[in-house]
């Protein structure tokens, strides 16, 4: 140590490792976790201190299963648009069939701003080019459905010029951010990347609990603050993980959080500045949102957006009793993309977002 460190670097570390009690762990291996003290300073602790480099043996590949299709898991909402375009047509295109139409949207959660254009352009075509059958307005439908989904690209961000890609996960509550992390993790790791993931939710020691499982299924490396410690030195610790590991790729979860709660937000914004600040940016901010919450997902993603410059949106739960709509109206109301769906609790679970299947869901093929 002493060879290493000297005059102010060693005084710091000093006292760090005497304030907190708890000494750095600065080598870490996939599956492995370092745990990051109590209100350590997002400054770095000891900076001549650098850690032994990790032996570069690919993971072994785990085999993530085919997941089960939209459509399937979308039946209900199927079920309801299909009657109300077999009742539109039945009922001669009259305006209350045309209303029946926009309520099943209303109720499937596509938003009134993009139902109501929607079936304008539909009623429109409709009209314009004589088509009277289910099928016809079926195939009208769906392509303005489409057309309301295709803004902006459905990749996640991802680095270029060398160094760890960084995604950072936020969404309110119990929406699904740490299992989305898990599934996105198994999903990389079985890619051949090296992934580390950041428990930057200090709230509870059962949250990092929950990623440090995750990160020991699918062969991640974590890092992981005491209770109660800073969220931003955890995300920070995070980059330094992944800069030490030579990882692919740095996830790192947040704390849920109301998105009306003004200092919980603002703490959300400074994890983001810091970890921005570490990494030379954020390759993708995702914002998880519950989609069985409807319309609420969209004060929620005004919010988020607000705080920290969503990216991309993750919507969970299109399994449950989501009606799947939610997707239509994130797009139409944000301009932010829908990049991925979760489909279940499991680790395949989780889908790119492909508007065509997604639109065959809705209203079938
Ligand atoms: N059915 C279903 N359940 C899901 C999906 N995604 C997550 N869940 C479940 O939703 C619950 C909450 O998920 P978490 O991943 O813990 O949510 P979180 O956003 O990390 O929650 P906090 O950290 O407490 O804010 C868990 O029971 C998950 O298994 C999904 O796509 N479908
Ligand atoms: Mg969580």
């Amino acid at each position: 140590m002493e060879a290493l460190l000297e005059g102010p670097a060693l005084v710091a570390l000093i006292a760090a490792v005497l304030a907190s009690g708890v000494g750095l762990a600065l080598r870490g291996r996939r599956g492995s976790r370092r745990d990051v003290p109590p209100d350590v300073p997002p400054e770095p602790v000891a900076p001549d201190v650098s850690p032994e480099p990790v032996a570069p043996d690919v993971p072994a590949p785990q085999v993530v299963p085919e997941p089960a299709g939209v459509a399937g898991r979308l039946a209900r909402t199927r079920t309801l648009l299909t009657s109300a375009l077999a009742d539109l047509v039945g009922a001669g295109l009259d305006d209350a069939a045309w209303e029946r139409l926009e309520e099943g949207l209303l109720a499937a959660d596509v938003g009134v701003q993009a139902t109501t254009a929607v079936v304008a352009d539909v009623r429109r075509l409709a009209r314009e080019q004589g088509v009277r059958d289910v099928d016809g307005v079926r195939g009208l439908l769906r392509t303005a459905l489409v057309g309301e989904l295709s803004a902006g690209t459905r990749a996640l961000g991802r680095r270029a010029d060398g160094g760890p890609t960084v995604w950072f996960v936020t969404g309110v509550n119990g929406a699904g951010k740490t299992t989305t992390i898990g599934k996105l993790a198994a999903r990389e790791v079985a890619d051949g990347r090296r992934v580390v993931l950041a428990a930057a939710d200090t709230f509870r020691a059962a949250a990092a609990e929950q990623l440090g499982i995750w990160a020991e299924r699918t062969g991640a490396e974590l890092v992981r603050g005491e209770e109660g410690a800073d969220p931003a030195s955890v995300a920070y610790a995070g980059v330094d993980a992944a800069l030490a590991s030579a990882a692919d790729l740095l996830i790192v979860d947040t704390a849920g959080r109301l998105q009306n709660r003004r200092e919980l937000m603002d703490e959300l914004g400074k994890v983001a500045r810091v970890l921005a600040g570490r990494a030379g940016g954020i390759d993708e901010t995702l914002l998880v949102l519950d989609g069985t919450v409807g319309q609420n997902g969209i004060a929620q993603a005004e919010a988020f957006h607000a705080a920290v410059d969503v990216s991309g949106v993750a919507i969970t739960k299109l399994d449950g009793s989501s009606r799947g709509g939610v997707v239509v109206a994130v797009q139409r109301q944000l301009g932010l993309p829908v990049k991925l769906v979760g489909l279940g609790e499991g680790v395949a679970d989780l889908q790119a977002f492909d508007p065509d299947a997604y639109v065959d869901g809705l209203l079938g093929d």
